[in-house]
């Protein structure tokens, strides 16, 4: 008998995708759920990790079965070969995505300094000059330009293959340089980390499962403490450092009397333009013109948090929100940069009046309209997408329109700097804090939305269970959404924390989740993660900090997971990822890179087990630093 298919309740926490859900279904759009449904079972081979394609003697399905025939590919290649390979390239797949963001800041910033463009400025000349100092540029009495040409150059450097280390790696603390140095996985070049990877699983190259684990550690690490680090860093010197503002989330964002477009992807680079252009008078009254109240920019997913952090504009959704929001049939235009973006957006938007407008080289979807955005073109670039978002407008199927939410508040812009300087321009106060036990750790809850898991639930669940525990949780990316719909985004939501914390977030008025951005900027919380380590003289694997990725699905997510693991933090995963077919790697994951980097991976699907694992964790790096539990 065929199976039901799942009711809009069983698939999504939230009010606002049930009711697009079931419009979506009554106007026989596909989501990613039906696809799922249609793509359950998947192939058990690729499950486990265990399919190889790295060459045409193959393809090779390895077979884990005791006494199979399949148990070595053609070449020979065992299932631990094949799942180290494989997890290997999924790395090097998520830390490219990251760098090349990076990457494209350097552009943006080389261009400003050659003054190929007037749309972009430096905004924060401070943080520059600071960022320079930090990395060994002289700053004293030269010109701002000479200076951020310098840094320019510093941070092409850490994608290439002429260094020994990475320039930000100084923001590590001593002992864990010390150890990559020792175990032999201190970052090189970004380029090169991930070259290495690809050349490493080719076949015939890197045939020790442990070795080629070591090495997308590497790989990782060249993400966090490099390409995306850069990109955090550069982001904030050309569009602003992020300070705390309020804003507001979920479908109810999108005004049924305005022209609205969602700003999708990762890159701010684009969509700070949309904005731009969007606020400019003669657009406005264009699209008054044309019997709209106004113009509405809202996010979706990372390129959101980057302006929802920097510009205070609202979020309309996460990754499963997506395609719903085309839904509402009040969307006129989706732009998107790179990353995370459905293929499925182009067949939502073309049911409706919405144009879906790809905006970079590198990141063209058939079917879409394409502006290409360059520094020397972007206000231009930007202005033309508004004008056929307005055009898109008195297009619009009235009829069709269902906004289903009542938008909720939410509290953003908790840069490092931001929250050293809630603190009072010093991590004392929050050293003390941890030392009294009023905030017993710090937990970083970041990543996706993946539809084999109800969407948010465990990342709401998680935040919830541990900040019960007086446990403090920091986000970014789609978490960012779940939180803020969930109302832990806000000051008030210290009521739903333990008293340590009401007590903590509730003198300083802050809210008991902090909003630290997208997906790149993970990096943030590894600088405050040696920050805190240096003041206490300490490892970042002696701290009483985890981190978690409920519910993931990308393979930025592994990255990111990869480098916190080899940064020192235990961290949570949701769903495991393609390893099982291996013993060996599962066990190095789950439990040999304890001894390594001095920390490992746990995979849990239930958020109160996981929540409970992260708080014994807490507890015994608390009891290792003299602390009460
Ligand atoms: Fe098969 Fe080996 Fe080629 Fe992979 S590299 S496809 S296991 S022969
Ligand atoms: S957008 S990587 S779905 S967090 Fe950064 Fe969201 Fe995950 Fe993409």
């Amino acid at each position: 008998m065929a199976k039901e298919p799942k009711k809009p309740e069983e698939l999504s926490i939230w009010q606002d995708a049930h009711a697009m859900i079931r419009k979506a279904k009554a106007e026989s759009i596909e989501t990613a759920w039906d696809r799922l449904e249609r793509q359950t079972p998947h192939c058990k081979f690729c499950d486990l990790g265990t399919t190889c394609r790295n060459c045409i003697m193959g393809p090779c399905r390895i077979s884990t079965k005791p006494g199979a025939k399949m148990n070595l590919g053609v070449c020979g290649a065992d299932a631990d070969v094949v799942v180290a390979r494989n997890f290997g390239r999924f790395i090097a797949g998520g830390s490219a995505g990251h760098s090349d963001h990076g990457r494209d800041l350097i552009e943006v910033l080389e261009a400003i300094v050659d003054g190929d463009t007037k749309h972009y400025t430096i905004t924060e000349p401070e943080k520059l000059i600071r960022l320079a100092a930090e990395v060994g540029i002289a700053t004293e009495g030269r010109e701002l330009n000479d200076v951020a040409n310098d840094l320019v150059d510093e941070c092409y450097k850490d994608f290439g293959s002429r260094r020994s280390s990475l320039a930000f790696l100084s923001r590590a603390p001593e002992q864990r340089r010390a150890l990559w140095d020792r175990v032999g996985i201190t970052p090189r070049g970004v380029d090169r980390e991930i070259a290495e990877m690809m050349h490493r699983t080719h076949m015939g190259c890197d045939n020790d499962a442990p070795n080629t684990l070591l090495h997308s550690a590497r790989c990782a690490l060249s993400d966090g403490w490099g390409g995306s680090m850069i990109g955090t860093e550069l982001s904030d010197v050309i569009f602003g450092t992020p300070t705390p503002s309020r804003s507001t989330s979920n479908l109810g964002v999108i005004k049924e009397d305005k022209v609205n477009i969602l700003v999708h992807g990762h890159n701010p680079v684009v969509s700070e333009m949309i904005l731009a252009a969007a606020r400019r008078p003669e657009l406005v009254e264009k699209a008054k013109a044309a019997g709209a109240a106004g113009i509405n920019v809202a996010g979706l997913c990372c390129t959101g948090n980057e302006l929802l952090m920097r510009q205070g504009i609202p979020m309309a959704g996460n990754h499963l929100m997506t395609e719903l929001a085309i839904v509402t049939g009040a969307v006129e235009a989706v732009v998107v940069d790179y990353q995370c973006i459905m293929p499925s957006l182009v067949t939502a938007a073309h049911c409706y009046h919405t144009r879906f407008i790809t905006t970079a080289e590198k990141a063209k979807f058939t079917g879409a309209m394409h502006f290409e955005v360059h520094p020397h073109n972007a206000l231009e670039q930007a202005t033309a997408i508004v004008e056929e978002a307005i055009r898109a407008y008195t297009e619009r199927d009235k009829g069709r329109v269902e906004i289903p939410a009542e938008s909720v508040e939410i509290m953003t812009g908790f840069s490092n700097e931001a929250i050293l300087s809630a603190l009072g321009g010093t991590l004392t106060p929050l050293l003390d804090a941890i030392k009294a036990g009023k905030i017993r750790g710090i937990v970083g809850i970041v990543g996706c939305n993946n539809p084999k898991i109800k969407q948010d639930s465990a990342n709401v669940g998680l935040a919830k269970e541990l900040l019960k525990r007086d446990i403090l949780v920091l986000v970014t990316g789609c978490v960012t959404t779940a939180a803020g719909k969930a109302g832990l985004l806000v000051p008030e939501g210290i009521e739903m924390a333990g008293e340590g914390i009401k007590e903590v977030c509730g003198a300083l008025g802050i809210p008991p989740v902090l909003h630290l951005g997208s997906c790149v900027d993970n990096s943030r919380i590894m600088h405050l993660c040696g920050l805190v380590a240096k003041e206490l003289g300490v490892d970042i694997s002696d701290l009483p900090v985890g981190a978690s990725s409920p519910e993931w699905y990308s393979e930025k997510a592994a990255a990111i997971g990869m480098y916190a693991v080899a940064s020192g933090i235990m961290t949570h995963l949701g769903l495991p990822p393609n390893i099982l077919g291996s013993e060996t790697v599962t066990n190095i994951a789950l439990e040999g890179l304890e001894d390594i980097v001095g920390a490992h991976f746990v995979v849990e699907d239930d958020y109160v087990k996981a929540a409970e694992l992260l708080d014994a964790r807490i507890r015994m790096k608390r009891v290792g630093l003299g602390l009460s539990e």
